[in-house]
């Protein structure tokens, strides 16, 4: 397999996926801010919008963080990393594995954008309202499907892990506690550690 891969970038979740598999692939560094590198053709080939992480793998090219790691942990650990589609905690792992882009990603932008918020009409709610769904999925915890870890929480850790590096986490010992918890997992400890060089 090989991810196309910048560091500090939302690439980071995908090099976690890929630690929390075992598999191997190789990390091909697309600079995302080198208009140059960004026209290498393979990489273009596995993400119709020019961004990291994407990934090849055989004949399979995917972009987006999410695909990733929902195409990783299906074809590599079902059952260890996410839950088999008949099983019922499939539902609430597809739903958290779609929060994270859906829901949290654009709330963060609301937050920090300053724009004006509308609960009912904007898809991803508003920012509080994705504070406290994602509070209340945290209980009972560790994980979001309580003791089994799962590709969901890669998403969802690292997002509110990036909140928390924003600035804009406000007091929760719930979601700090996860945040941790996420950290503290050796194959998130190496995909930032490649982050620092
Ligand atoms: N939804 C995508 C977003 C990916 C994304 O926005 N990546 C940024 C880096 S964090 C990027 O490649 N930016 C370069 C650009 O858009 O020109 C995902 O989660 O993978």
């Amino acid at each position: 397999m090989k991810l196309y891969w910048c560091p500090r970038t939302r690439a980071s979740r995908a090099v976690w996926c890929l630690e929390e598999l075992g598999e191997p692939y190789e990390r091909v560094l697309i600079d995302i801010r080198d208009p140059e590198a960004r026209k290498d053709p393979g990489f273009r080939a596995a993400s119709p919008m020019g961004k990291v992480p994407a990934l090849e793998d055989g004949d399979i090219r995917l972009a987006d963080s999410a695909a990733l790691c929902l195409y990783l942990a299906d074809r590599y650990a079902p059952e260890r990393l996410a839950p088999l589609i008949d099983e019922p905690d499939r539902g609430r792992f597809l739903f958290w594995m779609f929060f994270a882009p859906g829901a949290m990603e654009p709330a963060m932008a609301e937050k920090m954008g300053g724009w004006a918020t509308s609960r009912g009409s904007h898809g991803w709610g508003d920012f509080e309202t994705m504070l406290e769904t994602l509070e209340s999925g945290l209980a009972p915890g560790p994980w979001l499907l309580g003791e089994r870890f799962s590709v969901a929480d890669v998403m969802v850790g690292s997002t509110a892990a990036f909140m928390r590096m924003f600035g804009i986490l406000p007091e929760s010992a719930a979601i700090s506690g996860y945040i941790d918890r996420c950290l503290e997992r050796p194959a998130y400890a190496r995909a930032m550690a490649m982050d620092e060089g």
